[in-house]
């Protein structure tokens, strides 16, 4: 293959990479590196020692000083636009209510959901901003947002329109993924199906009329929505050519991830009591399973995730925050990673597979984001790091030195 190294804008000289190319199997690492940047791709990388001549006066050099380089990290499940919080309702289950007691008490998501009504696109774009910029000042560089705080067509597509405000107001690629089907609105207890039907029928049109959405999202639960009810949802994003992904198995098994697989969906989420039957369905459909280690740790929960199943059939494990007020009021993709190895038992490799490559996967990106690779998006984070474990092992001091978008230093 022939360089042509006149193209490049940026070379990074004296790094280490965490290439992130081997899936969770390790770290893809190459010490000693260099990398280069043409047109906000990857366009060389590699050992030093094997780094094409260059002009060094048309290319601007970044001299790591023997830093470490890996993919721009992507939050691949949050709901981080929503008016309010549940503070109160984190003191109720501090004096032993449940999160199921509490949701069919009306409080739960559906007390979000008046908070996310009541306020304006200014106000919830306000509210998130400082989330997304937390995750950005982390070195988050790719991230989904769901709606499923309003509930009803005019408040879901506000909450989709805010998330399409934050992508303009930070270099963050942002997908969006439309989650009508999140829980039952006050105006429709009793009647489950007549909600499904307008989840169907008139929200999803509108918003893949507009445009407003990457992907389609259910809560598939007991608190939730039922399999037949998820299946017409799948149905009908199908129909509008958006991929769905699922909320299954996070507090019991009604067998959403399977469901999933049948309509190829992108990822299955939480999983905590998915079974091997449903991970194999979904290794056959080439799907992701996304951990949430922070709403395993809020709500306390017990059951771990089935990672050993999920390793033998070497499903792919992302990680994310799911930052929301009620489950995962966590705005920190370090303690997730955290998380990740201390809960659930990964290895900081894998845990880095997960806000990497895998992430990048759940979101359908695959091919562009999560490695340091030749041809993908220049979204690169530096940190100030000796091993790539460290990224794993501590939180509370922020290791990122500078973060790249498309070969632009934004951090
Ligand atoms: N599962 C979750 O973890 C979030 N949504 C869901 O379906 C929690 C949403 C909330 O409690 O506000
Ligand atoms: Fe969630």
């Amino acid at each position: 293959m022939t360089i042509n190294s006149s193209a490049w804008q940026t070379v990074f000289i004296n790094v280490n990479l965490a290439t992130m190319t081997d899936g969770a199997n390790s770290y893809g690492a190459i010490a000693n590196a260099a990398l280069a940047i043409s047109d906000g791709k990857i366009a060389w990388l590699g050992k030093a020692t094997d780094l094409p001549e260059y002009d060094a006066d048309t290319v601007k050099v970044i001299d790591g000083q023997g830093k470490w380089l890996t993919p721009g990290l992507v939050d691949c499940h949050t709901h981080l636009v929503y008016g309010g919080n549940r503070a109160n309702e984190f003191e109720m289950r501090l004096q032993g209510k449940s999160y199921q007691e509490i949701a069919n008490a009306g409080g739960g998501i559906v007390s979000t959901v008046s908070a996310t009504r009541k306020a304006s696109e200014a106000e919830l774009f306000a509210a998130a901003l400082p989330r997304l910029t937390a995750l950005h000042q982390q070195g988050v560089t790719s991230i989904e947002i769901k709606s499923g705080y309003g509930l009803d067509t005019e408040n879901e597509i506000k909450m989709l329109k805010v998330a399409g405000q934050l992508a303009e107001a930070l270099p963050v690629t942002i997908k969006r993924t439309f989650l009508g089907a999140h829980a039952l609105p006050h105006e429709y207890k009793g009647k489950p199906d007549e909600y499904v039907d307008l989840v169907c029928n008139e929200m999803l049109p509108q918003v893949a009329k507009e445009n407003l959405a990457d992907a389609v999202d259910v809560f598939c639960e007991g608190i939730g929505f039922s399999l037949a009810q998820t299946e017409q949802v799948f149905a009908a994003a199908k129909n509008h050519g958006l991929p769905v992904k699922i909320h299954a198995e996070q507090l019991s098994n009604l067998g959403g991830s399977e469901l999933a697989a049948k309509y190829n969906a992108l990822s299955s989420d939480h999983i905590e009591f998915l079974d091997e039957a449903g991970i194999k369905a979904m290794k056959a459909a080439d799907m992701v399973a996304v951990l949430l280690p922070g709403a395993f740790y809020f709500l306390r929960e017990t059951q771990l995730p089935p990672m050993e199943l999920l390793r033998k059939h070497q499903v792919p494990m992302a990680i994310a925050t799911d930052s929301n007020p009620g489950s995962s009021p966590i705005s920190n993709i370090q303690l997730m990673l955290n998380m990740g190895c201390t809960l659930f038992r990964l290895t900081p490799a894998e845990a880095l597979a997960g806000v990497t490559c895998h992430g990048a996967k759940a979101l359908g990106l695959s091919n562009k984001k999560g490695q340091l690779a030749v041809g993908f998006d220049a979204d690169i984070a530096m940190w100030n790091i000796e091993q790539p474990a460290e990224l794993c092992y501590q939180f509370g001091v922020n290791p990122l030195n500078e973060l790249y978008v498309a070969g632009k230093k934004v951090v």
